[in-house]
C-alpha cells in the first residue's frame, strides 16, 4: 500500500553512506550514552523478540539527537564463549568461520531495521584487536592480586567437557544444554570478586535500576552479620569455630556439624568412626553444593568426638554433615534443632535432642495450625520455631537470656563471648570468588607463562594479544583438559624476556570476560595504545541508559560492575558505577505447538478444527502454549519475514505497540498488518493533494497534542501508548478537509523515532528543513493542550456534588485536594472520610463514616 522497500533502502543507504549517526567524542553538546546488550551471534539469527529492546533504544537515541544531545549508540558482538562454540561443534565448522558468518547475518538484520548505530564503533570480542585488551585488563587484575590459582572442587560437566560457574548450573544441570554436572577438583583461575562484595552492595543504592533487580543482586551478594562461637574439642587442643547469625540460640545447641571438607575432621574423628566418616566424605564430595543445600534428607555421620558448650560446659557431639558447606562461614554449624529447619530435620533423623528455647509469639502461628497446638508443640520441641520471640530455658551459672527478645539476646551473647574470649563478631557474604577459567578452545587464552621452578609471569602489553593456535579439532576433552594442551608447539616456548623455558597457561577465559568491559571499548574502539583513552571515558561515561534482558540480572551486570570498580581503583575510569540507569525489556512470547508424542512443530503444520489443534498431515492432537520465543520451540518469528512483507517501520511500530515495554508480551502476526495500514494511511495523506499552506485550528491542536503526548511517553519509555496516540491522531486528522503543512511536519516529527524511514521520506516531500535526524523539535504551545483537561465527577456517598476540570491523568490525591477546595464539597463533608473511590479520568466518590460511628 506504500512503497516501503524503496523508501527503506533509500534512507538506509543515505544513513550508511553519509555515516550520519557517527558520534563525536568531546562535542560541545551534552552527551547521551545509550547502550544495548550486545548479542552473541548464534546461528539462528535474530528473532523478533530480540528486536524489542533494540527498537526501544533506537527510538530514544533518535529522539535524544533531536533534543540536542550528542548520542552514542553502538553495537557489537559477544562472540567468544560456550554458545558460539557449541554451535560450531554442532555444525562441524570452525568457530571462527561460523562466528563471522553469523555476525554478517546479525549485522544485515540490524541494518535492515534501520537502527541508528554508529557502525564505525562496532566491536567483536573474539577479534584479536579486542581481546588483546581483555587479556591486558586481566593482567591488571592479576597485578592487583585479584586473580589467583586454586585447586578447587568445581562444577564439571562431562558431556560438555568443561567447568561451569555456579551461575551456569541449575538444579545440578548445566543451564546451557541441561547436561548433568558433578564436582571435581581442578586447577583453576579465580577472581577475587569477594573483595568487592561490600562496595558492590553499597553502591546499588545510587543506581536507577528496577528494584527487583537490585534485590536479586543484593541476595546474590548475601550479606550476613553474626558471630563466630568457639567450641573447644574435648581431649584435643582444637576449637570448632561455628558461624551463626543466631547467637541468641546458644542454649539450644545440641550438636555441632562440620562440612565433609573441614580440615579438623581427620584429626578429631575417633578410631572407631574413621571408616564410616571416610565413606561419608567420599560420597559427599561428589555432590554439588546445590544438591547438598537443597536435599530434603539431611544426612550425616557421628565423628566420635565431643566439644564443650562455651557456657554450660556440657559435652556436645560433633557430626559431619554435608548440608554444611565448606566455603561458607567457617565450614561448621552449631546445631540448634529447635530454631532451624535444617537442624530440626537433621536432629530428627539422627535422634539428637531438641532443646526448646523459645516462648513462641501468637502472630508466628501458621494458618493451618491451631495456636494452642502450635504453642505446645514448640514448647515440647516437636515443632521447629524459626521466628523471633522471648527466650526460655536459657540460663546457666548466673548468665541468663530468659525473658529477653531475640535481638537483645544476640547482643548479650556477643558481649559475653567477647568477655570469655570464646567468640567474635563476624560478617559473611554468600558471594563466592568468581571461577574464571574454562577448559575450552573458543575463548581468550589467559596470558600467563609458567616456569619449571613453579614461578609464573603475566605477558606484557607488547606480547599481547596472545592468540590461540588455529585448531581443526577444538572439541573439549572428556577429562576436562583444555584443547590447547594438545598443541606442543604452542604450549612449550622459550621465553625471550626471561631467557627461560616456559609453558603457556592453557585455560581460557569464560564467556563473561569480553562483556565485562565492552561498553568502554565502544568509547574508543580503534585505539591501539590503550583499551580506551581517559579523554573519551571522561566525556562519555557513565552509560546513561542500558537496556537488556532480565536473565542478566545477576551474572553479567554483577561481573561488569566488579571490573568497573577495579578500573576505578586503577584510575582507568572516573565513575564508580558503569550503568546509571538500567531497564529490562519484557519477553516476547508466542504460541508454540507440541505433539502429544513429543517435539515441537511449526505453526504452518497445524490446523485448528472445532477449537482443537491438529497436526495437518497426521491429525495427531497438538498441545499449544504461550512460551518465550525460541528457535528450539519453533515459535520464533524472524524479522526477515516481516521486513519483506511490511518493512522495518511497520515492524518497529508493532514491536512497540504490542504492549508495555517492560512487560512480557504475546506476538500476534495479524496485528502487524494493522500497523502497516496505519502507516499507509498516513503516507497517502501526506502524498495527497490535500496539503495546504494555511494553518487550521483543529489540525494545529491535534498536532501539538500528539507531539506533547509522544514526547512525554518516549521520555518515560511508554512506547505503546505513544503509538496509540499516533493512531488516535490519524483517526481525527485524516478526515479533515485539508492538511496544513505545519501540522503534518509536526506529526512526522512525532512519528520519526518509531518509523524513521517513512518519516524521513515525508519530511523530504513536505520540504522540512535540514535532516529530520537532527532537526530540533517544534516547540509545543501549551495553549493548544487545554483540550487535554477532563471533567471529573465528584460525588459524596454516591451523590453528584461537583464537576472538576483538571488535567487528564490527574492522580487521586490531586483530584481529592482540588475537590476539598470547593465550597459545595466542604459543605457536605460533615463526617470523617471513610474511604475514597477513584476511577481515573472519570470520577471521585468520597464515602463518609456512618452517622454515630
Ligand atoms: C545457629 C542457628 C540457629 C542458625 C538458628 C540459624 C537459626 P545466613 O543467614 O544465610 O547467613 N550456617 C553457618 N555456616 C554454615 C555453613 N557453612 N553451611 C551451612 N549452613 C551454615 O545463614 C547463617 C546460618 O546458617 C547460621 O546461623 C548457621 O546456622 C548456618 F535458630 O547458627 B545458624
Amino acid at each position: 500500500m506504500y512503497p516501503h522497500r524503496k523508501i527503506e533502502k533509500k534512507w538506509q543507504r543515505i544513513w550508511q553512506d553519509g555515516q550520519v549517526y557517527r558520534s563525536c567524542t568531546g562535542s560541545k553538546k551534552p552527551k547521551y550514552y545509550i547502550l544495548d546488550m550486545f548479542p552473541y551471534p548464534s546461528g539462528a539469527g535474530l528473532h523478533v523478540g530480540h528486536v524489542t529492546g533494540y527498537t526501544a533504544t533506537d527510538i530514544l537515541a533518535r529522539y535524544k539527537r533531536t533534543t540536542g544531545y550528542e548520542v552514542l549508540h553502538p553495537m557489537g558482538w559477544d562472540s567468544f564463549g560456550l554458545p558460539a562454540e557449541q554451535y560450531a561443534i554442532r555444525t562441524n565448522t570452525h568457530p571462527q568461520v561460523t562466528t563471522e558468518k553469523n555476525i554478517a547475518t546479525y549485522r544485515r538484520q540490524l541494518q535492515s531495521l534501520g537502527f541508528s548505530y554508529d557502525w564505525s564503533r562496532e566491536v567483536t570480542t573474539s577479534s584479536p584487536d579486542y581481546y588483546k585488551w581483555t587479556q591486558w585488563l586481566f593482567t591488571k587484575l592479576y597485578e592487583k592480586g585479584l586473580a589467583y590459582e586454586a585447586h578447587i572442587p568445581v562444577n564439571f560437566c562431562p558431556a560438555m567437557g568443561t567447568v561451569l560457574a555456579n551461575e551456569e548450573v541449575e538444579e545440578g544441570k548445566s543451564k546451557e544444554g541441561g547436561f548433568p554436572v558433578e564436582r571435581r577438583p581442578l586447577r583453576q583461575w579465580v577472581l577475587k570478586i569477594t573483595e568487592y562484595a561490600e562496595r558492590l552492595l553499597e553502591d546499588l543504592v545510587e543506581l536507577d535500576w528496577p528494584e527487583n533487580l537490585k534485590r536479586l543482586q543484593e541476595n546474590w551478594i548475601g550479606k550476613s552479620e553474626g558471630c563466630y562461637i568457639d567450641f573447644p574439642v574435648l581431649d584435643s587442643g582444637q576449637n570448632v569455630r561455628a558461624f551463626t547469625t543466631r547467637a541468641d540460640t546458644i542454649f539450644g545447641v545440641s550438636y555441632l556439624a562440620l562440612a565433609p571438607e573441614h580440615p579438623l575432621l581427620v584429626e578429631i574423628t575417633s578410631f572407631a568412626s574413621r571408616a564410616s566418616v571416610d565413606d561419608y566424605r567420599q560420597i559427599s564430595l561428589r555432590k554439588s553444593d546445590l544438591q547438598r543445600k537443597e536435599s530434603k534428607e539431611k544426612t550425616g555421620v557421628f565423628t566420635g568426638a565431643f566439644a564443650e558448650h562455651p557456657f554450660t560446659k556440657a559435652p556436645i557431639p560433633i557430626w559431619v554433615a554435608d548440608y554444611v558447606l565448606a566455603d561458607y562461614g567457617s565450614g561448621s554449624v552449631m546445631g540448634v534443632p529447635a530454631g532451624d529447619d535444617r537442624d530440626f530435620a537433621f536432629a530428627k533423623s539422627h535422634n539428637i535432642p531438641i532443646l526448646p528455647i523459645y516462648q513462641p509469639q501468637q502472630t508466628a502461628c501458621p494458618d493451618e495450625l491451631d495456636w494452642e497446638e502450635f504453642e505446645q508443640g514448640v514448647l515440647a520441641g516437636k515443632i521447629c520455631y524459626t521466628k523471633e520471640g522471648t527466650l526460655i530455658n536459657s540460663s546457666h551459672n548466673g548468665f541468663s537470656l530468659d525473658g529477653l527478645s531475640t535481638s537483645a539476646a544476640k547482643c548479650a551473647v556477643a558481649r559475653e563471648l567477647e568477655k570469655r574470649q570464646s567468640g567474635a563478631k563476624a560478617l559473611h557474604y554468600k558471594l563466592r570468588d568468581w571461577l574464571f577459567s574454562r577448559q575450552r578452545y573458543w575463548g581468550e587464552p589467559i596470558p600467563i607463562l609458567h616456569f619449571p621452578d613453579g614461578t609464573k609471569r603475566c605477558l606484557e602489553k607488547d606480547e599481547l594479544p596472545l592468540m590461540p593456535p588455529f585448531l581443526e579439532d577444538f572439541s573439549p576433552s572428556k577429562e576436562g583438559k583444555s584443547p590447547l594442551q594438545g598443541v606442543p608447539s604452542w604450549l612449550h616456548i622459550h621465553d625471550l624476556k626471561t631467557g627461560k623455558n616456559a609453558e603457556r597457561e592453557t585455560n581460557t577465559m569464560p564467556q563473561w570476560a569480553g562483556s565485562c568491559w565492552y561498553y568502554l571499548r565502544f568509547l574508543d574502539p580503534h585505539n591501539e595504545q590503550e583499551p580506551w583513552s581517559l579523554e573519551a571515558e571522561k566525556y562519555w561515561m557513565p552509560v546513561d541508559l542500558y537496556v537488556g534482558g532480565s536473565e542478566h540480572a545477576v551474572l553479567h551486570l554483577l561481573y561488569a560492575r566488579f571490573w568497573h570498580k577495579v578500573f576505578y581503583d586503577l584510575g582507568l575510569v572516573h565513575t564508580k558505577e558503569p550503568f546509571r540507569v538500567y531497564r529490562n525489556q519484557g519477553l516476547v512470547t508466542a504460541r508454540s505447538y507440541r505433539k502429544k508424542s513429543g517435539g515441537y512443530v511449526a505453526a504452518e503444520e497445524v490446523e485448528k478444527l472445532e477449537g482443537e489443534y491438529l497436526h495437518r498431515n497426521t491429525k495427531e492432537p497438538i498441545f499449544t502454549q504461550i512460551e518465550k520465543m525460541s528457535k528450539s520451540k519453533l515459535n520464533g518469528v524472524s524479522p526477515d519475514e516481516i521486513l519483506e512483507e511490511y518493512g522495518a517501520d511497520t515492524l518497529r511500530l508493532y514491536e512497540m505497540f504490542m504492549g508495555p515495554f517492560q512487560k512480557d508480551k504475546v506476538w500476534n502476526k495479524e496485528a502487524v498488518s494493522g500497523c502497516y495500514r496505519c502507516l499507509s494511511r498516513f503516507y497517502q495523506g501526506v502524498f495527497s493533494d490535500k496539503i495546504c499552506a494555511v494553518a487550521a485550528p483543529k489540525a494545529t491542536r491535534l498536532a501539538h497534542r500528539l507531539a506533547h503526548l509522544v514526547r512525554q511517553d518516549i521520555e518515560s519509555m511508554q512506547f505503546n501508548t505513544a503509538v496509540a496516540h499516533f493512531m488516535t491522531f490519524l483517526n481525527e486528522f485524516l478526515p479533515l478537509p485539508a492538511y496544513p503543512r505545519e501540522a503534518l511536519l509536526m506529526a512526522v516529527q512525532a512519528l520519526y523515532p518509531f518509523a524513521p524511514h517513512i518519516a524521513s521520506e515525508m519530511w523530504e516531500h513536505l520540504g522540512g528543513e535540514g535532516s529530520l535526524s537532527f532537526a530540533p523539535l517544534f516547540p509545543v504551545d501549551p495553549m493548544q493542550l487545554q483540550e487535554m483537561e477532563l471533567t471529573y465527577v465528584v460525588q459524596i456517598n454516591g451523590r453528584l456534588r461537583a464537576n472538576l476540570h483538571l488535567p487528564k491523568d490527574a492522580s487521586k490525591e490531586e483530584v481529592l485536594a482540588k475537590a476539598k477546595e470547593l465550597e459545595n464539597i466542604q459543605k457536605h463533608l460533615i463526617r470523617e472520610i471513610k474511604k475514597v473511590i477513584f476511577v481515573p479520568n472519570k470520577l471521585l466518590n468520597i464515602v463518609l463514616e456512618k452517622e454515630g460511628s
